[in-house]
């Protein structure tokens, strides 16, 4: 973590005064969450992970819960929230110091992520994007250069990057993109186009998959302002509002041979990526589910009908229960998964597994929560509608639902049933 407590209280404070200035709307509602925390979870981190944990949850308190809401509503990415994620060390936690990455370990950039995604799931596709997805294949696959070049200015937000693999006809199955380089000599000629690429309008370089004349996918760095490169926004979201989705579109884009990513090819390359992703969906998802399951709780006390908190009916104290059930056994399970992956023995269907689990677990506890809410569930006023309408991305993106039980599928049974 390249801050301490101090330094981060100063930028936080300079922070608000650029806000002022651009008039960004901060709503006067606490946030008063108090995270869950059933079987003492908290033993199993070290003080450092805690620290980490509190510092990015600190700062979600004072500056993402205040003004989420209105972004979200206005459809808007706050941009000016980038230096702050970058001064948390939110982008490539794990990436070396050297490389400008916080050299963290796995539990730690699991935290940060469920800490995000407990303030909006799309604010951790921000993060999730530039550390597991540009900052990762560059750092894996990448050129000393590449390394050397791209790495420190993503880490400081200098940079913003996106993820090119998904095409409108190849989503579950990108083995079959249709998007192409050809060998020109002195350069790649790329062609072909990308869809629902997240940070992709706002973004100064996208990592791009496409496949070479022998049909073997290859990685390239592509950077904003190579002519015949365009990213359009995708409008009508209405779920993560508060981060931007687009396109990627290339029309003969001259790509120069130093920007192929040299160490990988194949589907393995971006598939590589994926697990890194979808490890920090799988705290974050967590993250937007304590904060329903909180939010709920505190409203169920204070709810009176019938001449009593409605926490006192047995309906409403089943939802809860289970909530917190299930809550508590996934706050295991991803634990036990980092402690894997920190041992370098965490397998991609494990990571499967946890990823559709955690999400699975987060729907289901926005909408009971939603419900326990009554009517005062479906507005801004509560953040359980945002969260539930997010998810119904989370579930998707980074592998499907369906896609993930799959995995476990063919992981036990060794037959695939994806074809
Ligand atoms: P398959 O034949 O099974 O495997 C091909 C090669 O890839 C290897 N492999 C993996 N390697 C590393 N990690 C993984 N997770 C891997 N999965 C497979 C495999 O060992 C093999 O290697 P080799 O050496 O034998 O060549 O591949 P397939 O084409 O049949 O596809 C399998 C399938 C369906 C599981 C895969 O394609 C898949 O995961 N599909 C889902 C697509 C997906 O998740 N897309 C995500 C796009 S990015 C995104 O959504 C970002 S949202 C971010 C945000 O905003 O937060
Ligand atoms: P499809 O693949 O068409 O699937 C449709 C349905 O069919 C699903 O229910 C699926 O489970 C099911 N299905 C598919 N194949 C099978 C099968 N073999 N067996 C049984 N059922 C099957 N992609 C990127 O590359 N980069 C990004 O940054 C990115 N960001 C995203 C942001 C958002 C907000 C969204 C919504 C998506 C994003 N994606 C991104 C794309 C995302 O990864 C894909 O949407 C996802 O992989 C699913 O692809 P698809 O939408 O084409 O659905």
């Amino acid at each position: 973590m390249r801050t301490d407590l101090r330094s981060f209280e100063k930028s936080n404070c300079m922070q608000n005064q650029d806000q002022e200035s651009r008039n960004v709307q901060r709503s006067a509602k606490k946030d008063l969450f108090e995270a869950p925390d059933y079987f003492l979870v908290d033993e199993l981190l070290s003080e450092e992970h805690k620290l980490i944990r509190d510092t990015v949850r600190t700062w979600v308190k004072k500056e993402l819960s205040p003004i989420i809401e209105d972004f979200a509503q206005r459809a808007e990415f706050p941009k000016h929230l980038i230096p702050e994620l970058a001064r948390l060390g939110a982008f490539g936690p794990t990436i070396p110091p050297q490389y400008g990455g916080a050299g963290l370990d796995y539990i730690s950039y699991g935290l940060i992520m469920q800490e995000i995604e407990r303030g909006d799931s799309g604010i951790r596709s921000t993060a999730s994007v530039q550390g597991s997805l540009v900052m990762y294949p560059i750092y894996a696959y990448g050129s000393e250069d590449q390394k050397l070049n791209y790495l420190p200015k993503l880490a400081s937000g200098e940079l913003l990057g996106c993820f090119g693999l998904t095409e409108s006809d190849h989503g579950s199955d990108p083995a079959s993109m249709i998007t192409n380089i050809k060998d020109m000599g002195s350069h790649y000629l790329l062609n072909g186009s990308k869809m629902w690429i997240s940070n992709s309008p706002h973004a100064d370089m996208a990592i791009v998959w496409a496949k070479d004349e022998q049909g073997t996918v290859k990685g390239l760095i592509v950077e904003k302002g190579m002519e015949g490169f365009s990213a359009p926004e995708i409008h009508g979201k209405w779920s993560l509002r508060a981060s931007a989705t687009g396109e990627l579109v290339f029309h003969n884009v001259k790509v120069p041979k130093e920007n192929l990513l040299p160490n990988i090819s194949g589907i393995k390359g971006p598939l590589g990526c994926l697990n890194q992703a979808r490890y920090g969906i799988a705290w974050g998802a967590l993250g937007a589910a304590m904060d329903c399951y909180d939010t709920a709780l505190r409203y169920s006390k204070e709810r009176i009908q019938f001449g009593k908190p409605i926490a006192g009916f047995q309906l409403q104290q089943k939802k809860l229960a289970e909530m917190i059930t299930e809550i508590t056994k996934a706050q295991l399970l991803v634990w036990r998964l980092g402690e894997l992956k920190n041992k370098g023995l965490a397998s991609p269907a494990q990571i499967s597994m946890a990823k559709r689990n955690s999400v699975e677990t987060a729907i289901h506890v926005a909408r009971e929560a939603r419900q326990i809410l009554g009517g005062m569930g479906i507005t801004g006023e509560y953040p359980i509608m945002r969260h539930m309408m997010n998810l119904e991305s989370v579930v998707t993106y980074e592998g499907t639902h369906d896609i993930h039980l799959l995995i476990t599928g063919m992981d036990i049974t060794g037959l695939n049933a994806f074809q």
